[in-house]
């Protein structure tokens, strides 16, 4: 993580755990921080920047949303609402927060393009970790193929991650299918869907294309990276079209049976030097994804308050593996690899 979202994440996760300590519950302070923020937000029209649902970086990623906060805002939640909460609850907490609130003013500052990810939200309301999730984890569980069982024991629903190489994506014909032409195809001049994608998520990432019409339009230079590179990810919001994708791809073997996979299909795409930045999620569950084409690794990094007993750990997907994650707990960030397009699809599952 880069320098100053580090100190930041790590600044507001004391501040809330000092919240917390001094007998406020988490939605008490989500509740002060994100209503007023919300209610201020509208008055400036940037509502939809703020709306919180959907996932973390991923909800400021909507075309309307990736605003800045208004720097008054900040100054508000964090000069007047918190000290008020946390003198009236103790002394103590009172000090402890000055301490924070000072470095977490001053990086704001410093760097007021923070506040352009969601990752300040997100991380207010987050729960504190206990940690087993990562603890004792230095390198990333990777598997040429998992048994259900195995699986379920250790990663299904314990918040840690596993990369399995090759055994996921057996018979599926989506890595001869899928492509930037195959989804412009299939979304173009179908008006069914393209309302369906006005209540679903678009990520643009820094690619320049602003919105999922613009992406279905891209020239085939521009998808061929002939121009500019970008990266782009999308939620599927039609049953249709979320039918004709599992024609070409099915669950992996190993999830836990009679386990659901949401009806959502994630699709990331794009081209080398690009991916998604550090961010976690406030999906309601664990995720999957698969490699359909190219390559790109994933870096998970714990939360501040297991750096203790977590490290940073990362894997590289390559064409057939998967790879799953609880993206609510560990921060995450992709870098795609030379040597042409990246195309993954993934879904969470219960
Ligand atoms: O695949 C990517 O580049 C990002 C995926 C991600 O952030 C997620 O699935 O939560
Ligand atoms: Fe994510």
């Amino acid at each position: 993580m880069d320098g100053s979202k580090s100190k930041l994440i790590n600044s507001l996760s004391k501040l809330k755990a000092d919240a917390v300590k001094a007998g406020l519950t988490l939605t008490e302070v989500e509740h002060v921080l994100l209503a007023k923020c919300s209610d201020s937000a509208k008055r400036e029209g940037h509502a939809s920047a703020l709306a919180g649902q959907g996932s973390g970086e991923h909800a400021s990623g909507n075309s309307a949303g990736s605003r800045s906060l208004p720097s008054a805002l900040i100054t508000v939640f964090f000069r007047f609402l918190i000290p008020l909460l946390l003198c009236s609850a103790g002394a103590l907490s009172c000090l402890h927060y000055f301490g924070h609130l000072s470095s977490l003013t001053g990086i704001l500052t410093e760097n007021p393009c923070l506040l352009e990810a969601n990752l300040l939200l997100v991380e207010i309301s987050r729960p504190i970790e206990k940690c087993d999730f990562c603890e004792g984890l230095t390198s990333f569980p990777t598997y040429r193929d998992i048994s259900r069982e195995d699986y379920l024991d250790i990663h299904a629903y314990t918040g840690r991650p596993a990369l399995i190489q090759e055994g996921g994506t057996k018979n599926w014909t989506a890595p001869d299918v899928f492509s930037v032409k195959f989804f412009q195809n299939l979304y173009k001049d179908n008006e069914r869907a393209l309302e369906a994608q006005e209540n679903c998520q678009f990520f643009p990432y820094k690619s320049g294309i602003e919105s999922f019409e613009e992406f279905l339009n891209m020239s085939d230079e521009k998808a061929d990276f002939k121009e500019e590179p970008w990266y782009v990810g999308w939620s599927n919001c039609d049953t249709v079209i979320a039918t004709e994708l599992r024609r070409h791809y099915t669950l992996p073997h190993f999830l836990p049976e009679g386990s659901e996979s949401s009806i959502t299909d994630w699709i990331f795409l794009g081209g080398p030097g690009h991916g998604a930045n550090v961010h976690i999620d406030s999906v309601d569950r664990p995720s999957w994804q698969a490699q359909i084409r190219g390559s790109k690794t994933w870096t998970l990094i714990p939360p501040p308050e297991c750096e203790h007993v977590c490290h940073e750990i990362n894997a590289t997907m390559v064409k057939g593996s998967v790879i799953v994650v609880d993206t609510n707990r560990w921060y995450h960030k992709t870098d795609i690899h030379p040597g042409g397009i990246s195309i993954t699809i993934g879904s969470e599952y219960d």
